[in-house]
């Protein structure tokens, strides 16, 4: 190699560090010996963390992207390394959520010959067949010389248009072989790019009208708004012609839930004022949301929507989601800060705004019943008092708990359901959670990605027992990086979520979905609490709800790694007034509420 030429490696590091990424999260192989080396030498200028599970990497790359906005990369090695990926890549695909893996593949020279960790029966050093479902885009350069495009192209498709993890599939080789005298500059590639395209102008006249002969509107938003930036235009729309303003699971946060605006979550388990008020909305203005079947109470009409005659404008970056499952009045192409800029610029030049505004008091006064409704019918929850602690005062006592810059992520199962309905996020960055894949140990290893994109905020992390058993190598990664961030381990002996499935639609008929001692048939699970102690973490357990609260308060302050072990019931189900359906087993009935048909 000429001694002026960077090697393969070396131009993908660079080209993080030109971008700014200051972390990159991963594990070893033989397969990325040479990228980490690549790393070693720029240790100055970007920091390596190593974690004990790939997946752990990609959901920490992903939960950093959710905080911070800003893209960072993951390194995995050669067959099962990487292969233990495509769960994370999956995941933030379907959120719309970009980080670069960079993956060591073999050596090209050996292609199709069967060497160490080659999936080589369908076709050569086929990672990325394997990968091509969950990223937005492979990149596999096989000569030296590839990898300066391939690096600049990959990271522009990860960052414009809808966002998405890219694959960057490395040959062994390739790593240190030369590859060009210098790197790509960001600032050439991609830094100029904006994919903050506006509706069609006549769209947004269109829409306008709409909302502003509209009797009943309601604003819904999903994560489009929270990743895109567009909060506080959203705020100061919604506030000039009062329009209340609903949110999909993933859209939570797009408004201080405390705001006399904010409906509430349009879900199977959300409140009544909000599916009641997005199901009897005259004009629904949704943002940056899929209608997926869990915000759409599987779609079943009179639940959470009634679409038509409810007149939905839909507005995404995406137009495969335009459409998608409900039939629009009005579908528009767009960023959605773009395009409520416009709306705003629109709604500048017409003259009867502040009338248009007050005649929305009679609808926010009848959504104001709805809510006082629920209010009643939940109250008894908040000041249950049993052991094991009643799900929804846990959420309740770890909401109260939680500064108003706290972090808290999520994991996946029964307890994000109760914290997405009890808890009361103020910033789109409150309660992240992961709703298109929903793999489990998102939450487990997320919070630590978040401790990385804001080292000065609490970051707690609330995840089942389940997960965090399967995941339980991130505690050796806080000690190893001195984490500060918090698990509050919703331990309830079972796959709840699911056990509560087989009760809710299967008679009972329980298999697989708890765990017990084999003697006694107690509940049973390691003793989580112990567990932590024994990797140098703090850990205590808690069974009595009054004391919930004040632990999660301590650990917090504690500003080191810390478990709480929760022991909280099963028993109960979190209601809404939405429901679910799996065909062919039929549909949950709305625990408060029932079907609205015009
Ligand atoms: C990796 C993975 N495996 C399986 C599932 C299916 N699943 C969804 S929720 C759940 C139960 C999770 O149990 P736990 O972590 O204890 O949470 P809980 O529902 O009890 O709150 C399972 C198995 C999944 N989402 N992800
Ligand atoms: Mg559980």
């Amino acid at each position: 190699m000429s001694k002026n030429l960077l090697d393969g490696g070396q131009v993908i590091v660079d080209y993080l560090v030109r971008e700014k990424v200051p972390y990159v999260f991963g594990l070893c192989g033989h397969g990325n010996i040479s990228f980490i080396d690549a790393l070693y030498e720029r240790s100055a200028d970007i920091k390596t963390i190593s974690v004990h599970h790939e997946t752990v990497a990609g959901f920490m790359a992903d939960v950093y992207y959710r905080v911070r906005g800003k893209p960072t990369a993951t390194f995995t090695s050669c067959g099962p390394g990487s292969t233990n990926l495509p769960i994370a890549l999956a995941n933030s695909y379907l959120d719309s959520v970009p980080f670069l893996a960079v993956t060591g593949n073999i050596p090209t020279n050996q292609f199709n010959r069967g060497a160490f960790q080659e999936l080589y029966r369908q076709y050569q050093a086929d990672f990325p067949s394997t990968v091509r479902a969950c990223c937005k885009r492979v990149f596999q350069p096989t000569r030296g010389d590839m990898v300066p495009l391939a690096i600049r192209q990959a990271w522009k498709t990860m960052v414009t248009g809808r966002p998405g993890p890219v694959v960057l599939d490395v040959p062994f080789d390739i790593f240190k072989e030369a590859a060009a005298e210098e790197t790509p500059k960001p600032e050439e590639w991609n830094a100029n790019i904006s994919c903050r395209a506006g509706a069609d102008p006549e769209g947004v006249t269109k829409a306008l009208d709409m909302l502003m002969a509209a009797e009943r509107p309601v604003i819904l938003v999903g994560q489009g708004v929270k990743y895109g930036g567009a909060a506080a235009d959203l705020l100061r729309f919604a506030e000039r012609l009062r329009i209340p303003v609903a949110w999909s699971a993933s859209g939570t946060g797009a408004i201080d839930s405390h705001h006399p605006l904010a409906l509430g979550l349009v879900a199977r388990n959300g409140p009544y004022q909000s599916n009641h008020g997005a199901r009897t909305a005259d004009v629904l203005l949704a943002l940056g949301v899929r209608f997926d079947d869990r915000t759409s109470s599987s779609w079943l009409p009179g639940y959470s929507f009634t679409i038509p005659p409810t007149n939905l404008i839909h507005v995404d970056i995406d137009p495969d989601e335009i459409a998608r499952n409900y039939p629009v009045a009005l579908g528009l192409m767009a960023d959605v800060r773009t395009f409520l800029r416009q709306l705003l610029a629109e709604l500048d030049t017409r003259r009867n705004v502040s009338d248009v505004a007050a005649s929305h008091g009679k609808w926010l006064a009848t959504l104001d019943g709805y809510r006082k409704e629920w209010n009643a019918f939940i109250a008894p929850g908040f000041v249950d008092d049993s052991t094991p602690i009643h799900p929804q005062r846990a959420a309740h006592e770890i909401n109260k708990a939680l500064p108003e810059d706290a972090i808290l992520v999520s994991d996946i199962g029964v307890h994000h359901n109760w914290l997405l309905e009890f808890c009361t996020p103020r910033r789109p960055d409150s309660l992240i959670g992961s709703m298109g894949f929903g793999p489990m140990g998102f939450g487990v290893a997320g919070v630590m990605g978040a401790h990385y994109a804001a080292p000065d905020r609490p970051c707690v992390s609330v995840c089942g027992d389940g997960a965090f058993f399967m995941h339980a190598s991130v505690l050796g990664t806080a000690v190893e990086y001195n984490l500060p961030v918090v698990w509050v381990v919703w331990n309830n002996y079972a796959y709840a979520s699911i056990r509560g499935l087989q009760r809710g639609y299967l008679g009972g008929r329980e298999l697989a979905t708890d765990f017990r001692h084999p003697d006694s048939g107690a509940p049973y699970n390691p003793d989580f609490a112990a567990m932590a102690r024994s990797a140098g973490i703090e850990g205590v357990n808690v069974d009595r709800a009054g004391d919930l609260a004040d632990a999660v308060r301590t650990a917090v302050k504690a500003r080191k790694p810390y478990l709480i072990n929760a022991n909280i019931g099963a028993d109960k189900n979190p209601g809404g007034s939405g429901v679910w359906e799996l065909p062919g087993l039929g549909q949950s009935q709305p625990a408060f509420g029932g079907r609205y048909q015009p």
